[in-house]
């Protein structure tokens, strides 16, 4: 354990997802959760395409990558840009051989000023702008890897969800409405997914120092209530959403979509 908030745990993970075919989205940096489930996904075996959102952001996930995953194909994808998303699966699409097994949806934003103060108080811009980068993507990147996932003869999409999206949590705000929409997609396009055997599920997971959390009020504070709350007594670790993250996408799950898995810990379970 690194200190009492944050969590680092090994975990053996065997090759279930030998020659699978994955996209992953969301890598910032080291402490991006996406970076945990490529970490795992690649220990697993598979071959993994990452996509970043723009060149500026382009050089950091090259650095993340570099001496772990070497030789990666890197795509550029704005999901909130139609012509972005055409041309990314179609690279996507070429390298893979017009196939794809796996996608991992590891993105959201919402304008700061919607995560503070009161949810009463968002403003109609910043509501669509949060809805369309945090929950509409999942259903336009769903579109895109479907005829890839037809052609591999099914499929598993990931997303991440947050409890925010079930319960109030102070400043999260904009945020939650988002994953509560994005946890009702999941559960749609399960459905219409299935008949190609494509499962969709989200995993929600408890709180991670990233990117995402830093310049979060109290974010620290947070981090030390969710450990001493949680049944574990200890925060989540990369390497565990990770290791549910490979379950999910392999054959071990064949029999689970439309869900939200609860990697926290245990702390939604408590009152
Ligand atoms: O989903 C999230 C955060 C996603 C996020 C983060 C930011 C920060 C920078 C979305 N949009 C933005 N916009 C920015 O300008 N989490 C689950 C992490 C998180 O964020 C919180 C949390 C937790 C946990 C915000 C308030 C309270 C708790």
């Amino acid at each position: 354990m690194n200190n009492a908030t944050e969590e680092s745990t090994i975990i053996e993970i065997p090759p279930i997802l030998k020659g699978k075919k994955v996209l992953i989205s969301g890598v910032a940096n080291k402490r991006s959760i996406a970076w945990g489930i490529a970490q795992a996904m690649h220990q697993a075996g598979a071959e993994i395409i990452f996509s970043y959102q723009n060149e500026r952001l382009k050089g950091e996930v090259e650095k993340t990558l570099a001496g772990t995953i070497e030789n990666a194909t890197l795509v550029e994808l704005d999901v909130s840009n139609d012509d972005s998303l055409d041309a990314a699966f179609e690279t996507v699409a070429t390298e893979f051989g017009g196939q794809l097994d796996v996608m991992l949806h590891c993105l959201a934003f919402a304008p700061r000023e919607t995560l503070q103060g009161g949810y009463v108080d968002t403003l109609r811009d910043h509501y669509s702008i949060a809805q369309d980068i945090s929950s509409y993507s999942l259903a336009a990147m769903a579109r895109k890897a479907r005829p890839l996932m037809q052609k591999a003869g099914g499929g598993s999409i990931i997303s991440l969800s947050y409890l925010g999206a079930e319960k109030v949590i102070k400043n999260y705000n904009m945020m939650g409405i988002a994953k509560a929409a994005l946890e009702a997609g999941v559960r749609y396009l399960a459905a219409d997914l299935g008949l190609d055997n494509i499962r969709v599920n989200a995993i929600s997971a408890g709180p991670v120092k990233t990117l995402a959390g830093r310049g979060i009020s109290d974010f620290t504070t947070m981090l030390k209530h969710h450990a001493e709350t949680a049944p574990l007594k200890r925060n989540v670790s990369l390497e565990e959403i990770g290791g549910t993250a490979t379950f999910l996408a392999s054959s071990m799950s064949n029999g689970i979509t439309g869900e939200v898995l609860h990697v926290d810990s245990g702390y939604s379970i408590m009152g």
